[in-house]
């Protein structure tokens, strides 16, 4: 694939002006689906690049905290509409830099879209509540309050939408922001940038450094102006973020791993649930913290679902997602598809059964790129570690169950709590799975993936640490609720105690 334009040299957005590292260096960002292809040279930011954002920031905080609300949301529409603008654009450059096809970059932009107006409709409600006291002449009421300085340290996956949904709702409740993104993707978030510019955000309200997660995440995680900090990757590393915020006790959301399930029952519309399991599993190139990378199915309908399954993967088309025909594209990095890659050596070790892919794809033009056959691993045990762990590639195990509550108790067996799923026809089994499923997220008769913004979006145990992000409940994250409370009874009323 020909470079599409001339490569750039990109600058951080601090205080409202795009400056180069304090370093002077830059790193490459490479299209994984042809390595000659440079996409940019993006800053190899350090410590003195994260204290000039946080200082522009922090400094930037009073005057868009005591911006009205329904003020900052029109910064915010005008965001959306640029975004709709240039959404063709924007996902051209997103499938060039990480490798997903057309079609979701195009998604990807769309959720920053959707996220943009959710937030932006909330400049006008905001709602805290007013309640009666519990003593006469009294008034109470609880109001939201930005929190300060915001920290994002960003994902690849969807390298647009999670910035876009950390972003908008930490504006809208009146925060500033120092973002991070993702040294595979960092091309994404400078177009975010140049649209928040366009709108009309105030200068150091949305402030961008890049670099490797030692150099800019740490001291941007630690630094003591920082209140807020928003992660979204790994567990490991979220472990070592949580450790890292904890001296100052800094307001923490983490947005981690997944092993999410699709569970097939016998009375399921098979071709359906193949459908959704295809979808789930090799979107994104599996690329996703809600891919389907567990298929738990009934053995009733097992061959069946095995044999429809295995044809839809091997048909699926692999190549460089700018062409509209293809329907994968390659693993962001080498080192992303040597994970694939162990992987797929490690499930063969442990007994699973290789029924298609297996392998890396070098021939012809694919050789440029980082490439991996889609792989389905079947008659797995739910204790194989292809069937726990998160591979974040191009990878599903297959594992046959007996029974609703065997689905349901393998589906809770991994360490992870994302997203799952059943394919039933039976009210009853999906009420029960809907139950019981440890997941912050769940779907009925639809595959693992495919969230809505103005929906809660996290997990639970080693998925998340209690947040959500999105929808209205995203604004938790960011606010601080004060409760004021109004005496006007002229004289000293004690709770508690005037009132029993
Ligand atoms: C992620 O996998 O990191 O529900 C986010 C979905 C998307 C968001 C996924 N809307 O799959």
């Amino acid at each position: 694939m020909a470079t599409e334009v001339a490569v750039e040299t990109q600058s951080n957005y601090i205080g409202g002006r795009w400056v180069p590292a304090a370093s002077g260096q830059t790193f490459e960002n490479r299209n994984p689906a042809d390595r000659d292809d440079l996409v940019g040279l993006f800053p190899k930011s350090g410590k003195a690049d994260v204290d000039a954002a946080v200082a522009a920031a922090k400094k930037a905080f009073p005057g868009w905290k005591n911006t009205p609300a329904p003020r900052r949301a029109e910064v915010l529409y005008a965001a959306g509409e640029i975004l709709k603008r240039d959404k063709e654009k924007l996902a051209r450059l997103m499938t060039r830099e990480m490798g997903k096809v057309l079609a979701e970059t195009r998604g990807d932009v769309q959720e920053a879209i959707d996220m943009a107006f959710l937030a932006a409709g909330e400049g006008r409600r905001l709602f805290g509540f007013t309640t009666p006291s519990e003593l006469p002449n009294k008034w109470a009421m609880c109001v939201r309050q930005p929190v300060g300085v915001c920290a994002f340290v960003t994902p690849w996956n969807f390298p647009m939408a999670i910035p876009a949904w950390k972003s908008m709702a930490a504006l809208i409740a009146g925060n500033t922001i120092v973002i991070k993104p993702a040294t595979d993707t960092p091309a994404s978030v400078v177009a975010l940038a140049r649209v928040f510019e366009e709108a009309g955000l105030p200068a150091g309200v949305f402030n961008v450094v890049m670099g490797s997660g030692g150099e800019v995440g740490n001291p941007l995680v630690e630094h003591p102006d920082v209140k807020v900090v928003s992660y979204t990757g790994s567990t490991e590393v979220g472990r070592q973020i949580s450790k890292s915020c904890a001296p100052t006790f800094k307001r923490l959301h983490l947005e981690m791993g997944g092993k999410n399930a699709i569970l097939v029952m016998d009375d399921a519309d098979v071709d359906l649930a193949v459908d959704g399991s295809v979808w789930g599993a090799f979107g994104t190139t599996g690329q996703r913290c809600t891919a389907s990378s567990r298929l738990l199915v009934h053995r009733k309908v097992y061959d069946a679902f095995l044999e429809k399954l295995v044809g839809r993967v091997k048909a699926l088309r692999v190549g460089n997602g700018l062409d509209e025909k293809v329907d994968m594209g390659p693993c962001v990095s080498e080192k992303q598809r040597e994970t694939v890659a162990k992987y797929v050596e490690i499930g063969k070790a442990e007994g699973a059964k290789l029924l298609t892919g297996g392998e890396k794809l070098t021939s012809g033009t694919l050789g440029k790129g980082w490439f991996h056959a889609p792989t389905v691993f079947a008659d797995a045990n739910a204790k194989m570690r292809v069937a726990c762990e998160e591979i974040f590639g191009p990878v599903t195990t297959v594992v046959p169950i007996g029974s609703l509550e065997e689905g349901i108790q393998v589906a809770n067996s991994v360490a992870y709590g994302l997203s799952g799923s059943i394919y039933t026809q039976d009210v009853n089994k999906a009420f029960k799975a809907m139950n019981e499923f440890e997941t912050g997220i769940f779907y009925v008769n639809s595959s693992t993936i495919g969230a809505e913004v103005h929906l809660p979006f996290g997990g639970i145990k080693e998925t998340g640490n209690g947040h959500r992000e999105a929808g209205i409940a995203g604004l938790d994250v960011f606010t601080e609720w004060k409760s004021i409370y109004v005496d006007f009874s002229g004289k000293l009323q004690k709770a508690q105690i005037d009132t029993h």
